[in-house]
């Protein structure tokens, strides 16, 4: 099947992996990687690639002409963590956008949007196990009020101008192929290169600090899920929680000394404490279960294992 899908912020963590499976899906030209610097060689080789900024509405306008782009993902954005250090960046870059593919879609100029939300969206009043679809959400960084206001937007486009667009809240992303940069949830992959690289890890969050997780592999399927599903199966037109697995530093630091034994962990906690603290530990998300079919495949042993042996051969 040829779809014409262009990726906004492709040489990221997730944009790199999804980009992939993307050409891997539907064709490698058929794939249009974009962002503002570029990536890795088998990105930039594997496929057309245009430099461009999120916030340039035309720039982003001429590259979907151009290419007749039927899908956008947009995958730019400024983490929890940078976000702190500078907010009105992360306000500009994440809300404008945004701002930038919904007018392209209600002036009908593309099809279908991909937005990602966040756990973010959750704050400290937020009820922390098991949390909610619908529930009370104050978010204390910039990066989850700009992902609230993101979902808001999202859902009065649909409503008011019949944008489809859609949208998962990702837990904290585990994953091999590219770093992540800026974000609270980070620990949970330079723990793997750290315990690789020098056998111990010092974790800016602290024991017992419990976040919703997922193996990146979980979260490509369920991004390119979600897009896959019939429209009048997608009930939430913000965003889905979406989940697979919940831990703290100390387990998935039990986790990796099953195969490097005498692998040791240290505890230095910093500003990025206090978000994690106003974050969920777990996640219901029986509605994305329910409506479009979603199922995790990778637990915390299975993530580990995919990790180490990777990070190993790379
Ligand atoms: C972050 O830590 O900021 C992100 C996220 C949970 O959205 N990984």
């Amino acid at each position: 099947m040829q779809k014409s899908i262009l990726i906004i912020g492709a040489c990221g963590q997730i944009g790199t992996e999804l980009t992939m499976a993307l050409r891997e899906k539907y064709g490698n030209q058929s794939v249009i990687a974009s962002d503002i610097r570029e990536g890795s060689d088998l990105l930039m080789q594997s496929g057309p690639f245009e430099l461009m900024d999120a916030t340039d509405y035309g720039a982003i306008e001429d590259v979907v002409m151009h290419y007749e782009i039927e899908d956008v993902y947009l995958m730019a954005a400024m983490l929890s963590a940078t976000g702190e250090k500078f907010p009105m960046r992360a306000w500009n870059l994440n809300m404008n956008s945004l701002f930038n593919v919904l007018n392209l879609a209600k002036d009908k100029k593309v099809d279908k949007i991909f937005w990602p939300s966040s756990i973010a969206v959750f704050g400290p009043n937020t009820p922390r196990e098991a949390t909610p679809q619908q529930t009370l959400m104050d978010p204390t960084t910039v990066y989850g009020i700009s992902k609230q206001s993101g979902e808001r937007w999202c859902a009065y486009y649909h409503a008011k101008y019949g944008v489809d667009v859609r949208s998962v809240r990702y837990p904290g992303l585990i994953s091999w192929k590219t770093l992540p940069g800026g974000g609270t949830t980070d620990y949970a992959v330079e723990i793997y290169h750290s315990a690789l690289e020098e056998k111990r890890y010092t974790c800016f969050l602290q024991k017992g600090t419990k976040l919703p997780m997922m193996f990146m592999d979980d979260a490509i399927r369920a991004t390119i899920a979600i897009m896959n599903a019939d429209p009048k199966d997608i009930k939430v037109r913000s965003s889905y929680n979406l989940s697979a697995m919940s831990f703290g530093p100390e387990e998935i630091a039990d986790s990796i000394a099953t195969h490097i034994p005498d692998f040791k962990i240290t505890y230095q906690p910093d500003f990025r404490q206090q978000i994690a603290d106003s974050w969920p530990s777990s996640i219901d998300d029986s509605e994305a279960k329910a409506d479009w079919g979603w199922a995790p495949e990778f637990d915390l042993a299975t993530t580990t294992k995919e990790m180490l042996g990777n990070l190993v051969k790379s």
